[in-house]
């Protein structure tokens, strides 16, 4: 399997302490009433970056479920300003633009594995180059368009990625009240695909992983499951108390696999990071967080962004409700 380079790794490393950086500041935000629910990336960092590396941001699509944008910065800033915006109630926040190839945050668990497996087999009917990529969790995997879209994926060959992050807990619910399979990976059995367990706290495996299945994907023989083992290190979501069920020595234990630390430790002894670099990627990470909360706050609510992205052109149910609301729209702002 293809290895991440020294050179790759600094990348990986920057892009996991942004999105770490990052996560604290909209935790932050959001306690001081500034932003909108947030579910952090805290813990899942290595297998986020680690897996979006190995892919090629001009081909290659992702679509995260709702903890991974923060780690999606390969692909553009592009991301991160509209999940701001999203995340401010903004209709299309949601929706990236072209050529940003990563789908808006999906809530519904599990409904956008069906979206990469149709995504991906179009590709292949269009003969386009790439993959599909998609995020969800282990708590997701319980929902029946796993079932049904890895089933489909399995027979059509298509170029998707399947993986589940296994972070231990769905909200409250733990793994094993989830599954009473060996593994979330031994479900690809019955896909009649590879399964694969990594772990998910060393990005590297995540890539080696990611860049195994990318070939596999693009040479035809189909799609792959990779489930990557981590530890939520933090809150479910800014809506959640986990002292309330997290056993304190689980987390405990947890903490010392932090995929953050693990590589800042590891790239330091390898004389490959230092606190100066540390300090600098936290500055950068902290002023481009503020600016993409400032540009997002800044931007007025548009009343046809509620519409905008939904259809190439409007129903007439949808005129109607564009013209309506455009002619209310000075009251709805206030
Ligand atoms: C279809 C559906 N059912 C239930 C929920 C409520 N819900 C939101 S997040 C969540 C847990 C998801 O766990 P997992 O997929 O493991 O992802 P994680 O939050 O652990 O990253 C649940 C049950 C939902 N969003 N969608
Ligand atoms: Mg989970």
């Amino acid at each position: 399997m293809p290895k991440p380079n020294d050179k790759q790794l600094q990348m990986i490393l920057e892009d996991m302490v942004v999105a770490r950086t990052q996560a604290g500041r909209l935790w932050n935000l959001q306690r001081q009433g500034q932003v909108g629910t947030i579910a952090p990336i805290d813990g899942h960092e290595g297998a986020v970056v680690g897996a979006v590396h190995a892919l090629e941001t001009e081909s290659d699509w992702v679509l995260p479920q709702y903890r991974e944008p923060l780690g999606l910065r390969k692909y553009g800033p592009e991301v991160l300003d509209t999940f701001m915006l999203y995340n401010l109630g903004h209709p299309a926040g949601g929706h990236i633009p072209d050529p940003i190839k990563v789908t808006p945050s999906q809530i519904s668990l599990g409904a956008s594995i069906p979206h990469a497996v149709g995504l991906a087999w179009g590709m292949r009917l269009k003969d386009e180059d790439g993959v599909v990529l998609v995020f969800f969790g282990d708590g997701a995997s319980s929902e029946g368009d796993f079932y049904e879209a890895g089933n489909l994926a399995g027979v059509l060959k298509v170029p998707v990625i399947f993986l589940c992050i296994n972070n231990q807990w769905a909200i409250s619910t733990p793994t094993h009240m989830q599954t009473a399979a060996d593994s979330f990976a031994s479900k690809a059995e019955a896909f009649g695909i590879p399964g694969i367990t990594v772990d998910g706290n060393d990005p590297s495996s995540v890539y080696e992983a990611v860049s195994d299945a990318r070939i596999r994907a693009t040479s035809g023989k189909g799609p792959t499951l990779i489930e990557a083992t981590v530890y939520r290190l933090g809150a479910h979501t800014t809506a959640d108390d986990p002292t309330r069920y997290v056993p304190s020595d689980d987390l405990s234990a947890a903490q010392k696999n932090d995929p953050v630390h693990t590589l800042t430790k590891e790239m330091k002894d390898r004389g490959l990071w230092s606190d100066s670099k540390q300090e600098e990627v936290e500055t950068v990470a902290l002023e481009r967080i503020d600016d993409a909360f400032e540009k997002a706050k800044n931007t007025p609510l548009s009343v046809n962004s509620l519409m905008d992205h939904c259809f190439t052109s409007d129903t007439s149910r949808q005129s109607r409700q564009r013209s309506f609301l455009t002619n209310s729209a000075g009251e709805l702002n206030e």
